[in-house]
This record gives structure tokens, C-alpha cells and sequence, in this order.
């Protein structure tokens, strides 16, 4: 009833990946009355302050969570953006040590609800007051699927062959059998699911993970609800950046799906291999391309030019020109994924990631790196909007093979069912409804 709208308390783990989501689930929440607390450390919620509007902040709240002060973890630290990896645990123990301080913010707010990502301490916080926890999952079903099966039963094989990842041996995969084998992780990762409330969120849809959200719900006892795939509508009114117009503008004069874009993501630094050989791809696939690239903080005060001089192949910029943009920061990427001149996304394959490709309709060149992203690679072929480039059997990534696929998938007719695929994908998420919110909303109420 409007006079009652829900509140929710929402916990995402602090990284852009995670509170992006985070942030789009809130927006649609609020338009079913509710309120929502948006709980993170400054470093984070910073990166998502421009979004809410005059008009949003009255049912979207900011609540900064403050890390306790380590000595060796400065406040631009306190978010995973950026973050130099060496930091990460760090970080970690930081999260984990600000219970007390959460613990007060939710006796504050007293809110209905608390929905939170992957700290198993938060739940507990929440029951100690009462209030009910629901677990929100930002990743992709294909992940949880794997792990939880193998948490579960380490001996059996795994039923999904199509998105089990071709290497085994990838340091990727010996990680995460070896903790599933670890009684320890085992636990840790039950004990987080099983906090939530008979119900957990996932970002996704059932039209491209059904059978992975059938199965997970399945071996974990409780009802896995997609939330839909919560793409952030690129917003004519803010204002872009300098760097940003003017690769927008660049990409005004470049022809219809002539240009591909590059990204690995927020948190992933290429390693100088990988970057030598998608700059020799890139430049061998004579394709024009928009590439963002990333450097830990500790670099961030360097001049771009010299830092890109040093890390790319000799004489690169010179050779590719007005054919490629390089951008080490931060992209507009879905202004950029929605503009006409894209015809391909090599990508990382991060979910939101993927999520943008499908809703703007862009195949992907699928160049996973780590985590989820070699299951979301195969699920991306197994639903036909992309294909993945192949590393050898040492894991090493080929600037052939990349050009290959970026040929094969932009232009190439060996190509077009993927290209059709992938506008297909664009006109089912542009008819889809809000009906997995409606199936949300329903599932909170009544908690
Ligand atoms: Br980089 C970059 N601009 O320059 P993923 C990313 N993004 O808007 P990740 C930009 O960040 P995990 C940039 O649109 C997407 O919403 C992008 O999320 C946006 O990968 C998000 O694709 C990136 O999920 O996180 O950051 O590696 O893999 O942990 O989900």
C-alpha cells in the first residue's frame, strides 16, 4: 500500500560490477513502492553518484559504509576499481572487519529487508535484528551451477558438457576444482547461500539459462528467481566527459557496423602477453576498433601516452592511425554499444558485459579471462550470439585467432547466422516486460 512502501537494505560487494546491478534492481523496485538503502563505501558508491537523479534520490539512498581505517588500504582503495590486485585481500578483511559498523546502520534504518551479495556475515547481522536476508547473485547461473554441483558432489560429473569449459587444466579450473575439494570453501560457499531466505535473486533471464537455474535451485534446496537482464539505458542527458564525446564523434563518421569494441572489464589487467597479442590482432584483422584499457591506481598519475608508448607493441599507434581509439579509463560503454557503428564487442565476457551486447544486439568475440567468464564464453556460443577465440594448449592467446574470429563474426559470411542471432536477441529483450520484477516483487512481499 503507498503508505507503507517496503524498505530495503541493499549490501553488494563493492565493486562496479556489483552495485551496477545492484543499482538497476533498486530503480525497478522503486517503481513497485519500495525504498531502497544503498549501503557501500564512498570509493564505490562515487562511481554510481551521477546516476541518481533529483527525482530517484527520493526512493534510492545512498548509505556509506566506512572501512575501518588500515593504514596500508587508503580510501580510494575501498573499492575494488582500479584496485592494484596484490590489495584484494586486503580489501576483503577491511569488509569483513565493518560488521559492527552495519550492524548499527541497520538498527538505524530498521529496514524490511536486507539484500546482500557475497558476505556471510551480513544475514547474520540482519537476523540478530530480525529482519530477513535474501541473497542476490550478480554473477552468471552457468557459475553457480558449476560450483555448487561440485561443492556438492566433488565425485560426479558435471551434467552441462556445453558450458563446461574446453580447459581443464586452465589455472581458471584447477582453482576452482581444488576448492571444491576443500571442506573449508565448501562450507563457506554453502553457508552464504543458505542464509538467504528461501529464495535467491539472480541477474539473468530463463529464456538463455533456464535448465542452469533449474538445476541450482535443485541442488541447493531453494528457489533461484531470475531479476531480469538489468541493462543501464544509456541517459541522452548526462553529460559526457571530454574523452567521451570525443569518441562518440569518432564513431559518428565510422560506417554502419564497421568498427569493433574492446574491453576486458573493470577489474581485469590485461597481462603484457595478452596485450601484445590483441594489439597485433587488432591491427592484423585491419578492422577499426575503440579498445579501453586499464591500469591499476599505482599508475594512475603517469602520462597515458608515455604509459601507452611502454606497454604496447613498438610503433602500434603509429601503424593502426585513425583506424583504432585507444582509451585508458573509463568508456561510455553502452553509448558506445548502442551506436550504429559497432559491429562487434570483444569482450571479457563479464555478465553485465554480455547482458549489453544482447540487449543492443552486438555479437561478442569471446575473450574470457577469469571467474565466470569461460562459462559465460560457452553459454554466449551455446545461445549463438558469439564465438570464443581459442587459447593453445599453454593458455596463450594467438593474434591469428582473434583476428580470425573478428573477421568471421563482423563481416565474414561464414558469420551471419551469429550477426542474425544476435539482432534476434535484440528485438526479444526489447519486447520482454517486467514480468521477472512482477515475480520478484511477489516473492519480497511475501517473505
Ligand atoms: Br571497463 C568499463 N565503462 O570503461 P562486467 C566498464 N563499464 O561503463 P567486470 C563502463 O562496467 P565482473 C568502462 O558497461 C558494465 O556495466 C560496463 O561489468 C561498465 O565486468 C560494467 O562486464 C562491467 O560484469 O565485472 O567489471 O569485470 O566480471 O566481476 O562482473
Amino acid at each position: 500500500n503507498q503508505n507503507n512502501p517496503i524498505r530495503v537494505v541493499m549490501l553488494p560487494w563493492l565493486a562496479y560490477g556489483h552495485i551496477t546491478p545492484y543499482l538497476e534492481l533498486a530503480k525497478k523496485l522503486t517503481t513497485r513502492n519500495f525504498i531502497i538503502y544503498l549501503c557501500s563505501t564512498p570509493a564505490t558508491l562515487t562511481s554510481i553518484e551521477k546516476k541518481i537523479t533529483a527525482k530517484l534520490s527520493q526512493s534510492i539512498k545512498l548509505v556509506p559504509l566506512l572501512l575501518p581505517n588500515l593504514p596500508d588500504l587508503p580510501r580510494k582503495f575501498h573499492t575494488t576499481n582500479g584496485l592494484p590486485p596484490h590489495l584484494m585481500p586486503r580489501l576483503k578483511e577491511a569488509f569483513d572487519s565493518s560488521v559492527e559498523d552495519f550492524s548499527y546502520i541497520l538498527s538505524d534504518i530498521k529496514p524490511d529487508l536486507l539484500i546482500y551479495d557475497f558476505q556471510a556475515w551480513a544475514p547474520l547481522v540482519a537476523k540478530e535484528q530480525n529482519i530477513p536476508a535474501v541473497q542476490f547473485i550478480t554473477n552468471s547461473t552457468t557459475m553457480s551451477c558449476f560450483t555448487f554441483h561440485y561443492y556438492k558432489n566433488p565425485s560426479i560429473e558435471f551434467p552441462f558438457p556445453e558450458i563446461y569449459y574446453r580447459d581443464y587444466e586452465s589455472s581458471n579450473m584447477k582453482g576452482l576444482l581444488e576448492s571444491a575439494n576443500n571442506p573449508k570453501d565448501r562450507e563457506i560457499v554453502f553457508r552464504v547461500v543458505e542464509r538467504s531466505c528461501n529464495i535467491v535473486l539472480i541477474k539473468g533471464f530463463r529464456e538463455i539459462e533456464g535448465k542452469y537455474i533449474d538445476y541450482v535451485s535443485s541442488i541447493v534446496g531453494k528457489k533461484f528467481v531470475p531479476v531480469g537482464p538489468l541493462v543501464q539505458e544509456p541517459n541522452p542527458n548526462e553529460n559526457d566527459d571530454e574523452i567521451s564525446l570525443d569518441i562518440l564523434s569518432w564513431l559518428d563518421k565510422k560506417e554502419n557496423k564497421s568498427t569493433v569494441f574492446v574491453s576486458f572489464g573493470s577489474e581485469y589487467f590485461l597481462t603484457k602477453e595478452d596485450m601484445d597479442e590483441i594489439a597485433c590482432g587488432l591491427e592484423l584483422s585491419q578492422i577499426n576498433f575503440i579498445w579501453v584499457l586499464k591500469f591499476p591506481k599505482d599508475n594512475a598519475n603517469r602520462d597515458n601516452e608515455i604509459l601507452l608508448e611502454k606497454k604496447l607493441p613498438k610503433g602500434f599507434l603509429g601503424r593502426v592511425g585513425n583506424r583504432g581509439k585507444i582509451l585508458v579509463g573509463w568508456a561510455p560503454q553502452t553509448k558506445i554499444l548502442e551506436h550504429s557503428a559497432i559491429g562487434g564487442f570483444v569482450s571479457h565476457c563479464g555478465w553485465n558485459s554480455v547482458m549489453e551486447s544482447m540487449h543492443f544486439g552486438v555479437p561478442i568475440i569471446a575473450v574470457p579471462m577469469q571467474i565466470d567468464q569461460p562459462f559465460i564464453a560457452r553459454l554466449v556460443e551455446e545461445v549463438g550470439v558469439g564465438v570464443e577465440v581459442l587459447r593453445d594448449k599453454n593458455r596463450m592467446l594467438h593474434r591469428d585467432s582473434l583476428a580470425t574470429v573478428i573477421k568471421q563474426v563482423v563481416f565474414e559470411d561464414c558469420g551471419a547466422s551469429v550477426r542474425q542471432r544476435a539482432a534476434d536477441m535484440r528485438e526479444k529483450l526489447k519486447a520482454k516486460g517486467d514480468e521477472e520484477i512482477d515475480e520478484v516483487v511477489k516473492e519480497l512481499v511475501g517473505l
